[in-house]
């Protein structure tokens, strides 16, 4: 049977790092397509010549034509600039939105059938842009965000009460701002509720409500943190490993319950708009949407972040996207 193929639009930081971890996997032959000239075709040269060291089989190819993404299975776009310190998501709106609609445009023409993980920022506008410009069912166009919130809360939920991050389970809703909404009631490590453990651990409800609170408000400001401390550029291991695990979801058709931005249609109370809920990724795409029970607050606080998406996609309706 033939590899399955992966095009990964945008060849830079999280676009090499994800070339590096699919080939790595052999999750997929690659295609990593950049404007810049040459510097795909390096990246893919420097890592294919790492096959033997590391044994894998997978083939990559660098290029600056869309022609090359013909026939691919998956689509992964990071193209479009990163935030630099100071700079709001919000911010690289109208840069992105014009590198958006070209690549809607050559995805479109050249790989018709493929599913589409976005990962360019303001990421709720623009995979709501890739969609509009490419008419492609909603199912097959879904945004990475909330696998990687996710694994941020869970870190930190981890490190802090000194457990393996492979038992925590923590969860992040909302759109991929700084209103996004870490789930706290249902947090755990393998079943075990992390505010009984922060309770335990602090003999006081209070304390363990603030040590929780600031984990939460780092975990909104987490892609913040990591642009400040690189001065040049925003997060991309986290980023790549997160979109890596959603492919895998769906060529594997694994069905995994992934927290990913995806089109609601009444979901959650919220219809046709993209936004980050936990959701079933197989071989169609995103399949399925598991919908939780929430209390005021957190309705409250979803309806808010609902809020930003939508304010997010009429600045960029009004910018004329
Ligand atoms: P960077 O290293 O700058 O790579 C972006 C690449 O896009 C560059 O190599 C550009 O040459 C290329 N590019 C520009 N215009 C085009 C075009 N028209 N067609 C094809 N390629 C083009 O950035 P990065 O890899 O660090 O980040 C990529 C994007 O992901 C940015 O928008 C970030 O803000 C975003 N990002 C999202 C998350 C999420 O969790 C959603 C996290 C981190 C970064």
């Amino acid at each position: 049977m033939a590899r399955k193929k992966i095009a990964l639009i945008g060849g830079g930081q999280i676009g090499g790092v994800l070339a590096q971890l699919i080939a790595h996997r052999e999750l997929a032959d690659v295609v990593l397509f950049d404007i810049v000239e040459d510097m795909p075709q390096g990246k893919t040269l420097d890592i294919a010549e790492a096959s033997r060291i590391d044994g894998f089989d997978a083939k990559l190819k660098g290029t600056n034509s869309y022609k090359d993404i013909e026939g691919s299975d998956l689509i992964i776009i990071t193209a479009g600039l990163p935030r630099k310190p100071g700079m709001s998501r919000d911010d690289l709106l109208t840069t992105n939105a014009k590198i958006m609609k070209s690549v809607a445009e050559g995805v479109k023409e050249n790989a018709p059938n493929a599913i589409v993980i976005i990962i360019s920022n303001p990421l709720d506008a623009m995979v709501t842009l890739f969609q509009r410009v490419t008419g492609f069912p909603h199912n097959k166009v879904i945004g990475q965000a909330g696998v990687l919130d996710s694994s941020r809360f869970s870190s930190f939920i981890a490190w802090e009460l000194d457990v393996s991050v492979k038992d925590v389970n923590a969860m992040v809703l909302g759109g991929h701002g700084d209103s996004m909404v870490p789930l706290v009631r249902y947090a755990n490590v393998n079943g075990v509720p992390v505010m009984e453990q922060l309770e335990r651990k602090y003999g006081d409800a209070a304390k363990a409500k603030e040590v929780m609170d600031a984990m939460v408000q780092r975990t909104k400001m987490a892609g913040g943190e990591v642009v400040k401390l690189l001065k040049t550029g925003s997060a991309f291991y986290s980023p790549a490993a997160a979109a890596t695990k959603m492919a895998e979801a769906i060529l594997g058709d694994q069905k995994r319950v992934l927290p990913s931005c995806v089109y609601l249609d009444g979901e959650f109370g919220v219809n046709g708009y993209y936004v980050g809920v936990p959701a079933v990724l197989g071989a169609n795409g995103c399949e399925r949407v598991l919908e939780v029970t929430l209390n005021e607050e957190e309705q409250a606080a979803l309806d808010n972040s609902v809020n930003s998406v939508t304010n997010l996609v009429a600045d960029m309706e009004r910018l004329g996207f």
